[in-house]
């Protein structure tokens, strides 16, 4: 047999690198038969839960033994994925409407020749369980009235159902504020004329925030004329005795003859003439007394009325 050796052409084997085994003389065994191809090996495990609105990703690693160029497929992809063939990855981020299980997805590996597949797996895509800010809206009004109440109510709503509290910056000194229903309400007054600005209502579900737009009310006086009221001083008591302890006038009015909620204390004897000023439109009556030093007051004098345009 040894004999024979010479005869058997081995041609130029190589190794698994490629080099040539020519010159190794024939103290290694030849090989048998050409080398058997293996399927490529595939791994990894992919997450079962997908949440929408948040990306989902698996990569599977794949090594073939020999050296085998490998390539991916997939069977049943879900339908809000990517794969990709070259890597293997399938990924994507589910939206809403592809809640539910994606069953049967099955990955493989192959050189060409031969293929092997990681155990079929499912994908179950669930609602986010994570918080959403609330919402606002409403549109205030942006100017308000001295005398007349103003009224603003913010719209909120949470698609998770969470508890809402409103709260509000820079609110104006004349108006409330209820943080349970966002209403804004007051009726400025007398002083309260100007401008406020800077107005931030805001909501929140206790994580998250939601503001409306910052927002001014400018409060305006309403048109507003004044009346000036002459008299002459008095000179006698009504018993007809000469009045020489004078010390203070009273000014009622009131826009009903006979009815004077209004007091004005003048309480200057010398003056013969007052100004009533910030009286809105209307018809008013005015009566004056005379007070002396003794606090007597006297009766209501003749009744002078205005109109106020
Ligand atoms: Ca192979
Ligand atoms: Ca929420």
């Amino acid at each position: 047999m040894s004999a024979l050796s010479g005869c058997f052409d081995l041609g130029n084997p190589v190794d698994e690198n490629g080099n040539s085994r020519s010159g190794s003389g024939f103290a290694d065994p030849p090989p048998s038969t050409p080398t058997e191809n293996t399927a490529p090996r595939i791994s990894g495990t992919p997450s079962s839960v997908a949440v929408i609105g948040s990306n989902w990703s698996f990569t599977p690693s794949a090594t073939d033994s020999e050296g085998d160029k490998v390539t991916f497929e997939i069977e049943n992809k879900p339908i809000w994925a990517e794969f990709n063939d070259v890597s293997g990855q399938l990924s994507g981020m589910p939206q809403l409407g592809h809640e539910g299980s994606y069953t049967n997805i099955r990955i493989s590996a192959s050189d060409g020749q031969l293929k092997s597949a990681l155990p079929d797996f499912t994908v179950n895509v669930q609602s986010a369980t994570t918080n959403t800010a609330p919402r606002i809206s409403g549109n205030p009004p942006r100017t308000a009235t001295v005398g007349q109440t103003y009224m603003f109510v913010a719209q909120a709503s949470d698609a998770d159902g969470d508890k809402l509290t409103f709260d509000i910056a820079n609110r104006p000194r004349w108006a409330n504020f209820n943080t349970t229903n966002g209403t804004l309400m007051g009726t400025p007054i007398q002083g309260d004329s100007a401008l406020y600005e800077n107005i931030v209502i805001s909501v929140t579900d206790g994580q998250m925030m939601a503001s409306l737009p910052a927002f001014s009310i400018d409060v305006s006086q309403v048109a507003t004329s004044s009346v000036t009221l002459n008299w002459t001083p008095p000179t006698e008591n009504e018993d007809g005795t000469p009045l020489t302890d004078l010390m203070a006038y009273k000014i009622y009015y009131g826009v009903t003859e006979g009815s004077y909620p209004n007091e004005i204390w003048i309480d200057n004897p010398g003056l013969t003439s007052y100004v009533v000023d910030n009286l809105a439109p209307n018809t008013y009556f005015f009566v004056s007394t005379s007070i002396n030093s003794g606090g007597i007051e006297s009766d209501f004098s003749n009744v002078a009325s205005k109109v106020v345009n």
